[in-house]
């Protein structure tokens, strides 16, 4: 189709014009700051949020260990209840971290060297359970095979006591673009103590070999 010769005219001087401006777009850089800054940003608050997030959760457990080591020394004294303890937890976890819930456990040992174990099994079958023929070691004597040797609470005199402190809060400084589970922080702190000798020791261990 014949194009009139004006119209053929200003479409070549279009087609000059966008020529022309490709060189001036590509030496303009006065927007590559704003580029710069946009690709970086989020980057960088997520390294500064990271950080403080850290942080927060550092001086948390420093607070936890000290108030936990507390409690449980005073644990041990047969005048100090164990909710008094427990309170002393709460107290300096909640100073720092008011929404923060707090739950702890306690379990009493015989001895030291029992602490946080079960008792020996031969576990032929690797199932991790006492299966029917299997031997294992009866220490507490009560005819049965414990995975572990602890019973629930602050025992009596003479006891060894783990006393552990689970702490479960969300951070002040979440980070960013992040799932919500990730949002949530859980710190724990363990001691071990043995209770004062304010009376005899009951119950004992000793080596009993039984079959499943
Ligand atoms: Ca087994
Ligand atoms: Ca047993």
């Amino acid at each position: 189709m014949m194009r009139p010769a004006g119209i053929k005219f200003r479409i070549k001087q279009g087609a000059e014009k966008r020529h022309d401006l490709q060189p001036a777009l590509l030496r303009d850089c006065a927007g590559a700051t704003a580029l710069e800054f946009a690709m970086i940003a989020p980057v960088f608050l997520m390294i500064i949020a990271g950080s403080l997030d850290l942080g927060q959760m550092v001086y948390a457990k420093s607070v936890l260990d000290g108030a936990v080591e507390k409690a449980a020394r005073d644990s041990t004294l047969e005048t100090v209840s164990t909710q008094a303890a427990d309170n002393i937890v709460k107290k300096a976890v909640w100073e720092i971290l008011p929404a923060a819930r707090v739950s702890a456990t306690r379990k009493n040992y015989f001895d030291f060297n029992n602490a946080n174990r079960g008792e020996e099994l031969d576990d032929v079958n690797g199932d991790g359970e006492c299966s029917l023929g299997e031997a294992y070691t009866d220490l507490n004597g009560n005819d049965a095979w414990d995975e572990d040797l602890g019973d629930e609470g602050n025992g009596g005199a003479n006891d060894v006591i783990v006393y552990t402190v689970n702490v479960t809060y969300e951070p002040v400084f979440a980070m960013p673009m992040v799932p919500l589970d990730w949002s949530t922080r859980e710190i724990s702190a363990t001691a071990v103590k043995r209770n004062q000798p304010f009376g005899k020791q009951s119950g004992n261990y000793s080596a009993r070999p039984k079959v499943c």
